[in-house]
């Protein structure tokens, strides 16, 4: 009987997310994983950067869910490339996935490509998925306890969005708390609070993306 180990699963998976990392270096795109619970607002945080007044980017999007296309028909409105890749039950992405989809995509066409994982704070994490910059997003009313008690994903992020603030006053999630637990897991990740009802600190994420856009395309870590 043959044993696969879901050590060498994951290795075989790094080495397929290198070749999708150097391919997207090749093309000059910036790959951003984006993770985050169901319904934390991924979808709605795309919209609005893509939306934001100013927004001068070429980007692309894949879009990853259990099932339907009903995100990528969000952001085919908006006229951005986009593939929808569906699971069929898994619970995350993994790089085999995004070099299909990446097939569906002109990347010569794009500086940018945006990947929302599967809406998941565990499966999430182990994958790596060729990306240059992993994000994680927090809702308001998931509660601020999150961070503690699904360490893997923060801790492997470059920032945390913390987004749905207006719903401050209704949940008791503490901002504070939040942020001295991401700067324990991760001291280096920024930490953003954003709402899309507001717009409220959207041009900031806006701003800190680019420039991580363009210190990667000028060689910068
Ligand atoms: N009040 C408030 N609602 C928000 C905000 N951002 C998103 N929402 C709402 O939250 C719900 C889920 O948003 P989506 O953007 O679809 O969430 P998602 O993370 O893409 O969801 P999945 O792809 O299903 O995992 C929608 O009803 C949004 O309108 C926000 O900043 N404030
Ligand atoms: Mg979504």
């Amino acid at each position: 009987m043959k044993i696969v180990a879901a050590k060498s699963i994951l290795k075989a998976n790094d080495q397929l997310a290198g070749e999708n990392r150097a391919r997207f270096r090749q093309a000059g795109v910036f790959c951003v994983n984006m993770t985050g619970s169901p319904g934390c607002g991924k979808t709605t945080l795309l919209e609005h950067l893509f939306s934001s007044p100013g927004y001068a980017g070429s980007p692309g999007v894949i879009e990853g869910d259990l099932a339907g296309q009903v995100d990528a028909e969000r952001i085919e409105k908006l006229g951005i490339p986009v593939v929808q890749i569906n699971t069929d039950g898994m619970c995350h992405l993994d790089a085999s996935m995004i070099a299909a989809a990446v097939e569906g995509l002109n990347l010569d066409e794009l500086d940018l490509l945006w990947i929302e994982n599967v809406g998941n704070l565990v499966c999430t994490a182990g994958y790596d998925l060729g990306e240059h910059l992993r994000l994680v997003v927090l809702s308001v009313p998931e509660g601020d306890d999150k961070i503690i008690k699904y360490p893997a994903i923060f801790q492997r992020s470059d920032a945390l969005i913390i987004t749905k603030v207006d719903l401050a006053p209704y949940c008791s999630f503490d901002l504070v708390k939040a942020r001295a637990d991401m700067k324990r897991l991760a001291p280096a990740a920024e930490v953003f609070e954003v709402s899309a009802k507001s717009g409220d600190g959207m041009p900031q994420v806006a701003a800190w993306l680019a420039g991580r856009q363009k210190e990667a395309s000028s060689g910068h870590p």
